[in-house]
């Protein structure tokens, strides 16, 4: 999969009910009951839906949760639990110096193009953010972010400016598989730092 590509673009499919896979050898073995995977479509055709959760005011904007980043002390041993022992999927590894991190993207075995999928996040070195966010975590690994698709990073970015969010960087910086990313201070929204991120155009999982 080449490094632009991991990052899923927006569904347009309805309702998809994915039967149960005993033939994938990455998932063989592990309990799968039948998942339902329920799109902005589907809801604007099922009433009930409608009715209990209503439209975000947003969704112009704001697609999915991306994925969720944990800070992981040892790379290849993150992924060898996630894969070997929980049954995910390595989608894409990279490294990415501005960051200071050596990443993975974990998803699961379908991948549905707003499934979230898991970043594992290793220090590449001591003055890397995940090396100080370990070091202030007592030595542990954890979860250091949580990250949203956004249609437009640089609309996004404003209406977050303009509700008085402090943004890290005056423009989007280079993530994973080339997508754009900004952060938004943990200070202004309770305690997360929260990502957000626009993939490249046309970006899908193999
Ligand atoms: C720090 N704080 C956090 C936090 N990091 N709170 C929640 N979640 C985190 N991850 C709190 C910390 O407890 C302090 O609160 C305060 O912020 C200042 O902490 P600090 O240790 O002095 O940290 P700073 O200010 O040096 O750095 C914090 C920021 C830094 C958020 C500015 O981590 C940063 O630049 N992060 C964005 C870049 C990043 O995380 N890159 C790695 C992922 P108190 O004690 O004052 O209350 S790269 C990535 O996600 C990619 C490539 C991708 O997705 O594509």
């Amino acid at each position: 999969m080449s490094p632009a590509s991991y990052r899923a673009a927006p569904s347009r499919v309805g309702l998809t009910i994915l039967p149960r896979r005993a033939t994938n050898p990455q998932t063989r073995g592990l309990a799968h009951a039948p998942q339902l995977a329920f799109t902005p479509l589907a809801m604007r055709h099922c009433p009930r839906m409608r009715t209990k959760l209503g439209p975000m005011d947003n969704s112009d904007i704001f697609i999915c949760i991306d994925h969720v980043g944990y800070a992981v002390l040892n790379l290849d041993d993150a992924i060898e639990f996630h894969t070997k022992k929980l049954g995910w999927r390595l989608l894409h590894r990279e490294t990415n110096e501005e960051q200071g991190v050596e990443e993975a993207m974990l998803g699961t075995s379908e991948q549905l193009p707003q499934s979230a999928q898991v970043q594992l996040l290793a220090p590449l070195n001591d003055s890397s953010t995940i090396a100080k966010w370990i070091a202030n975590n007592g030595g542990k690994g954890g979860i250091q972010q949580v990250c949203y698709r956004v249609a437009d990073i640089d609309k996004a970015s404003e209406q977050l400016r303009s509700a008085g969010v402090r943004l890290l960087y005056t423009e989007p910086k280079i993530g994973t598989g080339g997508s754009r990313i900004q952060f938004a201070h943990p200070k202004d929204t309770g305690g997360i730092l929260l990502e957000i991120v626009e993939p490249v155009a046309g970006g899908h999982h193999a």
